[in-house]
């Protein structure tokens, strides 16, 4: 089997040791670090989103898996710093205020990171000002809020209120998740979109920037 090929494989059975090294290999062997990741681990995480789409891996496959990329992007990472190769776009994500629920939100991080984007990740109980000062420091394309409790998802909307009332909704889409969430409420809210798994989420967010599919 071609390298890049195992690399993917790697990723796909969650052999994080076999994806760091490989990624050593072939950067060893001349690839770019952009051919490695695009290339490799990236075809990796994206055949990981089919089968959870279609149940055929569930949450530990796709965390193993997550990781096993993560052990890739350690090397490669700093390379891609320094060869000035720009992410697809930049997205802050977190769980909203009074919400402490990450696993979820931490899988669409991790998926998202896999498929190209960068991630900036707020972590849990993040507040409305928390999402706005990220995306006006780290220049982000896109907010991720993720919500668990019928209680805190009432946060998203005032987060949507406040990204208004800061005068930046123009600048940047906002897309949602979490088990009590649904389309209809992000449609209620002003959301761009409203994801119901984290490989969902990676599909849905390249469409509410325009990137290709
Ligand atoms: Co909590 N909890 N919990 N809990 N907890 C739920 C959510 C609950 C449904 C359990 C129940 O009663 N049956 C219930 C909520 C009821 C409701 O409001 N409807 C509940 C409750 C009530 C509570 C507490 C209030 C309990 C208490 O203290 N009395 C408390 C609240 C704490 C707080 O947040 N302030 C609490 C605490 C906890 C723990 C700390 C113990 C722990 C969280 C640990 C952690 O996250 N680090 C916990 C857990 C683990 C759960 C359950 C069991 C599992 C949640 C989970 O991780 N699912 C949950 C019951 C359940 O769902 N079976 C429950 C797996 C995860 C991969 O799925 O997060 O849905 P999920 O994410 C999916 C999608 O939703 C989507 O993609 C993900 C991957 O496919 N998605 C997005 C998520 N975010 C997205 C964002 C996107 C797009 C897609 O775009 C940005």
């Amino acid at each position: 089997m071609e390298k890049l090929q195992q690399l993917a494989e790697s990723v796909i059975n969650g052999k994080a040791p076999d994806a760091e090294r490989l990624t050593q290999e072939l950067l060893d062997e001349g690839l770019t670090p952009s051919e490695v990741l695009n290339q490799g681990l990236i075809i990796g995480m994206d055949e990981v989103g089919r089968r959870f789409r279609n149940n055929e891996f569930y949450v530990p496959e796709v965390l193993i898996a997550a990781r096993a990329m993560k052990s890739g992007m350690k090397i490669l990472r700093p390379l891609l710093a320094e060869t000035g190769v720009k992410p697809m776009a930049r997205i802050a994500i977190g769980t909203v205020k009074g919400d402490l629920h990450d696993i979820g939100k931490n899988l669409v991080g991790m998926m998202l990171e896999g498929a190209g984007f960068e991630v900036v990740d707020l972590g849990v109980d993040v507040s409305s000002d928390k999402f706005i000062q990220a995306v006006k420091e780290n220049n982000a394309e896109a907010i991720g809020m993720s919500a668990l409790l019928t209680t805190t998802m009432v946060n998203m909307d005032s987060t949507m209120k406040e990204i208004e009332k800061q005068g930046i909704r123009n600048q940047v889409k906002v897309i949602i998740g979490g088990a009590p969430v649904t389309q209809n409420y992000a449609d209620e809210i002003g959301a761009d979109g409203y994801a119901s798994d984290a490989a969902s989420a990676v599909a849905l967010l390249k469409e509410v920037l325009n990137l290709p599919a």
